[in-house]
């Protein structure tokens, strides 16, 4: 039994399952002992292996042979993966039945089999349980001051290009006149688009409704978030670099002008619409191709932790070249296990961005993001003046790590550079120099350090890193 959300009791999966450690306090018998020959013997995490060979016919069915394996077989992530593969799922219209099992075997609440697992000892079930629980209460709170993300009113193109162009900031009063703001609640996109398709991570073909029934009753521990490119086009909006008419949203002006939109029709995926439950969202990462980014909260509020591109941040390992990234825990077992530490290393930048207010991810910077309650999001990469040099290095030193254009461009460096050679030659220009003189110092600093490494080859110098998700390539990409 656990309390729900309105305080009631409710008997929920996973049934009464322990910790392993509760084993070494209990009198009773231990489920695990009724296993049989080879079975008894390979550890939990071997034996789930085993499980995600099966299918769902047979998963069900060995459920069924003991306590234990039902424990087991009823682990939501085996049948995520079951749902996943399933192709029928891609056509049939079905009811999200607020686990991936019940889901897929159709199965309403009070058709569930309840088996009491209450002498089932097992970390790795119960750790997926535990995390689908943690409240995000203490994250947001008791914020170091040091800590603390700059809240600004407002900012003016030449402030930010002087002073905050390298720094995080949540900007509190600026999109409070967007049609958006004022209009876009989970509700109101549900009656408007209940029927449009969006994108959640590996799930591209759930309409809005079958989404939103999911974001309502959902018990996974990192939530299926919504994170679609091609909103504009599916909800037929009109989008402006500036205030206009029909519009349903436009650039904060403080940024001044993207550098990018040099690319017209060729230029990177840059915009998204971010849609999720409370605990969906981002584990860290750097944004694609050293751009900058905005993150506008519509309705909702999110927790973010940032570190500066040289930080080595606890929990997350770079290769020596930089091209790959492991985070390999959930957002919750990364708040569990390192936010601590995290909290205590130089750099460490956190706050609230909450309805109305807009965050400003600088070039290069590391974020996390979790949503303190669900909401919508509205997210846009951009290149200011003042990481031009950045960008250029990125695209023309890094070509393996570039991402989000289109197979068709063949040379992202030499399209960037000869289309602001057209528009802005003064700032190419500028841009090379500065790339020069980083060159040189750093050839200067290696002599001086008698380090003849590469640009880049520790963590601590990942300036240009960025990944993509995972999932769907490069459509499925994250900012
Ligand atoms: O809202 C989020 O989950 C964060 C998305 C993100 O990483 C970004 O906007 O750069
Ligand atoms: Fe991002």
């Amino acid at each position: 039994m656990t309390k729900d959300r309105d305080g009631s009791s409710i008997p929920i999966y996973p049934f009464g399952l322990k910790p392993l450690g509760n084993k070494y306090f209990s009198s009773g018998d231990d489920a695990r002992n009724s296993l049989k020959g080879a079975l008894k013997i390979l550890p939990d995490e071997m034996l789930m292996q085993l499980l995600e060979y099966l299918d769902q016919r047979t998963l069900r069915l060995l459920g069924y042979t003991c306590r234990f394996l039902f424990a087991l077989s009823i682990s939501d992530d085996l049948w995520k993966a079951i749902f996943l593969e399933s192709t029928l799922q891609r056509s049939a219209s079905f009811e999200w039945c607020g686990l991936w099992r019940s889901t897929v075997l159709n199965l309403s609440p009070g058709k569930q089999a309840r088996v009491d697992c209450r002498n089932v000892f097992s970390d790795v079930l119960h750790r997926p349980f535990a995390c689908s629980q943690i409240s995000l209460r203490p994250y947001k709170s008791n914020i170091p001051a040091a800590n603390r993300i700059d809240r600004l009113e407002n900012l003016s193109y030449a402030e930010f290009a002087e002073r905050w162009s390298n720094k995080p900031f949540i900007l509190t009063d600026c999109i409070r006149a967007w049609p958006a703001y004022q209009s876009w609640t989970i509700e109101t996109l549900a009656k408007r688009y209940s029927d449009v398709s969006f994108r959640a991570e590996a799930v591209d073909w759930w309409t809005f409704r079958t989404y939103c029934q999911y974001m309502a009753n959902n018990h996974d521990e990192s939530p299926l978030y919504l994170f679609d490119k091609n909103f504009a086009e599916k909800m037929r909006l009109q989008i402006g670099a500036s205030e206009g008419d029909g519009l349903a949203y436009w650039n904060p002006q403080c940024f001044g002008s993207d550098l990018f939109e040099v690319l017209g029709a060729e230029r990177p995926a840059h915009r998204w619409l971010i849609i999720g439950p409370e605990r969906s969202g981002s584990t860290f990462h750097k944004d694609p191709n050293a751009t900058s980014a905005w993150n506008a909260v519509i309705q909702g509020e999110k927790y973010w932790i940032m570190f500066p591109p040289s930080a080595s941040v606890p929990g997350v390992f770079v290769s020596e070249d930089n091209s790959e990234v492991t985070s390999p825990l959930s957002i919750a077992e990364w708040l569990l296990e390192f936010h601590a530490e995290a909290r205590r290393t130089p750099g460490c930048r956190e706050g609230v961005c909450r309805s109305g207010e807009i965050l400003h991810v600088p070039s290069g910077w590391w974020h996390l993001v979790v949503n303190l309650e669900g909401g919508i999001a509205l997210t846009q990469n951009f290149v200011p003046k003042s990481h031009l040099a950045d960008v250029l290095s990125f695209l023309r030193d890094r070509p393996d790590q570039v991402s989000g254009f289109d197979k068709a461009v063949t040379d992202p460096y030499g399209l960037f550079s000869s289309r602001l050679k057209e528009e802005y030659p003064e700032l190419l220009e500028e841009g090379l120099k500065q790339l020069a003189e980083r060159q040189k110092k750093r050839r200067w600093d290696m002599v001086v350090s008698g380090n003849d490494a590469e640009e880049g080859s520790s963590p601590k110098k990942a300036t240009g890193f960025s990944f993509g998700f995972g999932f769907g390539g490069e459509d499925g990409e994250i900012p």
